[in-house]
């Protein structure tokens, strides 16, 4: 997915209208955008449609999908069916479900992004004891993309090993959860960020001085 400025809006408002106005001050700076429940379950699947009618992006649908592999095959053909450009899935469910995924993405010419590690501090209870074998599950299934944390830049630089440098990652924890900009694109190839940027003051400003810090 060609990712303009390496950010991904991580858009988790739960009305349209002012997600629409974020979204309308900063869309010069990007042209993917990521929504999950939050805006999803407020405002329907239509919230898909409304980014890509008015401003062309791609929008990757944070649905972490995590059922069996039927369930899965449903949830992504509902997403794909909508407009998404690529949907999220977990990995923990295993190979079927996550196949059950990536078979209706391709019948849409669509992405699915594994999950590995998250990146809140809950997630070392469980996930991460298996997220470096859910990212070799990915290689072996020939997945391109995944999820992996940027508040663990260790845990970050491990997945990237894993999963080589042909992969392609996105970053969450970015900002508010205190990940670092910079370091994080050192292993990952696009940052998701939210409240840094939405719930700023001045949502232009906000992403100006992150581009900035790249630099
Ligand atoms: P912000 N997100 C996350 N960590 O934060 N999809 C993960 O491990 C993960 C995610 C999402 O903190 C989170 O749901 F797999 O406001 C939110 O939409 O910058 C976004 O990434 C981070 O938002």
């Amino acid at each position: 997915m060609n990712i303009k400025n390496n950010i991904i809006l991580a858009m988790d408002l739960m009305d349209i209208l002012e997600a629409y106005e974020v979204v309308e001050e900063i869309s010069d700076y990007i042209n993917t955008i990521k929504i999950g429940y939050p805006l999803t379950l407020a405002e329907g699947l239509k919230s898909i449609g409304i980014f890509k009618d008015n401003f062309d992006f791609n929008v990757i649908c944070d649905y972490k999908v995590a059922d069996i592999p039927e369930t899965n095959s449903k949830i992504a053909d509902l997403t794909f069916n909508a407009g998404a450009d690529a949907i999220i899935t977990h990995g923990f469910v295993g190979e079927d479900s996550v196949k059950a995924c990536l078979d209706v993405a391709s019948n849409y010419n669509g992405d699915v992004f594994l999950l590995t590690e998250m990146s809140h501090p809950g997630a070392q209870m469980f996930l991460q004891g298996v997220a470096d074998d859910i990212a070799k599950m990915g290689l072996e299934m020939g997945i391109k993309n995944y999820v992996a944390p940027s508040t663990r830049l260790n845990r970050l630089s491990e997945i990237r090993n894993i999963v080589g440098k042909d992969s392609f990652i996105i970053s969450p924890g970015v900002g508010t959860q205190g990940g670092d900009p910079k370091d994080t694109l050192k292993y990952a190839d696009a940052l998701i960020i939210g409240r840094s940027i939405y719930a700023s003051n001045n949502p232009k400003e906000a992403i100006e001085s992150i581009l900035n810090s790249l630099k």
